[in-house]
């Protein structure tokens, strides 16, 4: 008998690429059909970086395929099909169109303007929409929101515990493992100088991919960043071999060395999985599960395993928590009121600061840096130097691969701009070039001096700090974590704050 029943449309994002999707549960594989959408206006509704959109597409065009090998029907629109509108909104309606389906299934986006969309959508008529939870993380909104409201203040700390008593990992008896929490305090060693740092692994873009770069490079030829060499993974089977990789090669100094920063070594001991966690590739669970199995096995100790599972089973779930429980008010806060433009180094030119010359190279050639240098290098200088929330969360948005506005605002806006005026974090990750000295090499190749406090050979980074606290009395003085520093202010001799002062001037007017 013919089933004339109407298909179901099952829409797949570029983030959305996994098989455990909860738009794609219950599909029917005789009628329904797969919908995934390559369109212009993702790219550039900020100017992401040429290897972010290849890594998009063409991991798309991969996922695409291993759909349509498993049986289903995958309606696929090219980036560059003649008759493609150019956004989600264009092609889901042009979709509508040719399908006539009964029912359009959806699940949740990364980011608040895609979910205005999917609610406009909701109204259209003669067609049930349905938007499903999100359930590939290990936290739901649901239980964030419930727990946020019952406090005052959040902390990521009192959030992880939680976390790790609700999955029982690294937990003996309802108590921590070990008998503590957090191994931070083993995880800020300097990385002695003959240690042996591991090879990224690296992915040679198959045909596939290659086609993809030649569109790419032809679609958005001025976007900031190097297409290649193009590393990433695009398929589940490179990561997951990257994730291998790195549970063999990387985890186990993953801790010792997690605030290390070193010239000319891009990743050291991190694991490069964020790109492939936040497109759908690998699952939060799945790559926590690897390195409890490498600790049980005694492949990696105690600090790096806890050490990497509070990134992702803390940060990474208490980060999105914040971005849904707290949008779209999250956005627009400034209480510092940072209104400075973004200096044209963020893009490429030339700075005579070391650090910053480095880390917006790595942040070029490999839309990758880590977490120190997106956090205390850069973010450090953006939060002295009181350049503009929006400014500056765009350009972190556009550059890295991992970037998507669920993950990336809140670690912008909150932790690094202390824009949201403590939500997020307890202070502000502000510090002196004394910090940046100690963690990495930058300083031996850097026309400043880290240990001149004031003058023209003085590290900007020296004085902008006191500047900032300076500038920021009000706010800040009164905050338990910040008595330190404003004590050691308070005892300047008269001459060195109007010194401070003048040279913060003559540097950031000359930026
Ligand atoms: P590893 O150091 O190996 O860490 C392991 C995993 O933990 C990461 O893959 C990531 O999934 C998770 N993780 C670690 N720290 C965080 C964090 N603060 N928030 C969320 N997850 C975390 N991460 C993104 O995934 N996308 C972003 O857009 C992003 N923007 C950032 C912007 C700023 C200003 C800062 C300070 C941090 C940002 N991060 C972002 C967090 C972190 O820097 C990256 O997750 C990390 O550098 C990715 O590299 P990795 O996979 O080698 O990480
Ligand atoms: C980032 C991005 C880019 C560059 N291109 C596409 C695309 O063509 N099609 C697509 O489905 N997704 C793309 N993405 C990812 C989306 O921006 C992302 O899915 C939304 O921001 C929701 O998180
Ligand atoms: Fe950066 Fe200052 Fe060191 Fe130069 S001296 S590399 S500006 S911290």
């Amino acid at each position: 008998m013919i089933n004339t029943r109407p298909p179901a449309l099952r829409l797949v994002l570029g983030d959305q690429l996994s098989e455990s999707l909860s738009a794609l549960d219950g599909a029917d594989l005789r009628h329904d059909i797969v919908l995934m959408l390559e369109v212009r206006a993702e790219g550039e509704y900020v100017r992401h970086h040429p290897q972010k959109i290849v890594m998009i597409l063409a991991a798309m065009r991969h996922f695409a395929s291993v759909l349509r090998s498993k049986g289903y029907t995958v309606d696929y629109v090219k980036l560059d099909d003649p008759d493609n509108t150019g956004s989600f909104d264009g092609e889901v309606r042009r979709a509508l169109a040719r399908h006539h389906p009964a029912e359009l299934i959806m699940t949740e986006p990364g980011e608040w303007r895609v979910l205005q969309m999917m609610e406009v959508w909701q109204s259209l008529p003669g067609i049930t929409v349905s938007l499903r939870e999100d359930t590939r993380f290990l936290c739901s909104r649901t239980w964030f929101s419930h727990w946020a409201g019952k406090r005052t203040q959040w902390r990521m700390e009192h959030f992880y515990r939680e976390m790790r008593r609700r999955t029982g990992w690294l937990m003996e008896h309802g108590n921590p493992v070990g008998g503590e929490w957090n191994y931070d305090n083993e995880n800020r060693k300097a990385l002695p100088r003959d240690i042996r740092i591991p090879p990224r692994p690296q992915f040679l873009p198959d045909a596939l991919t290659r086609d993809v770069m030649a569109l790419v490079a032809g679609a958005f030829p001025d976007h900031f960043g190097d297409i290649e060499p193009f590393h990433w993974p695009v398929t589940r089977e490179d990561a997951l071999h990257c994730l291998e990789d790195f549970i063999t090669h990387r985890l186990p100094l993953f801790g010792d060395y997690q605030d290390a920063m070193r010239s000319g070594e891009d990743s050291l001991f991190h694991s490069l999985l964020s790109p492939a966690l936040n497109i759908g590739l690998l699952s939060p669970r799945e790559v926590c599960e690897a390195a409890l199995e490498a600790w049980r096995c005694g492949r990696a100790p105690l600090n790096a395993v806890e050490g990497f599972v509070r990134q992702i089973l803390g940060w990474r779930e208490y980060i999105r928590g914040i971005y849904w429980h707290s949008m779209p008010d999250y956005a627009d806060t400034n209480v510092l009121g940072a209104e400075r433009p973004l200096p044209a180094f963020f893009w490429g030119a030339d700075t005579p600061m070391n650090c910053l010359t480095e880390c917006i190279r790595t942040t070029r050639q490999n839309a990758y840096a880590h977490h120190i240098q997106r956090l205390m290098v850069i973010g450090n200088f953006a939060l002295l130097a009181g350049l503009a929330p929006k400014e500056v969360e765009a350009w972190y948005l556009a550059v890295y691969a991992d970037a998507f506005e669920w993950v990336e605002l809140p670690n912008t806006h909150g932790m690094v701009l202390h824009a949201d005026g403590g939500k997020l974090a307890s202070k502000p990750y502000a510090a002196s070039g004394a910090w940046i000295k100690r963690m990495s090499d930058y300083c031996q190749g850097c026309r400043y001096n880290p240990d001149i406090k004031e003058g023209p050979d003085a590290c900007p980074f020296n004085y902008l700090y006191w500047d900032f606290l300076d500038r920021h009395t009000d706010r800040l003085a009164g905050n338990p974590r910040m008595a330190m520093p404003y004590r050691n202010l308070s005892r300047f001799s008269p001459d060195r704050l109007p010194q401070i002062r003048n040279d913060s001037k003559r540097f950031l007017d000359s930026l």
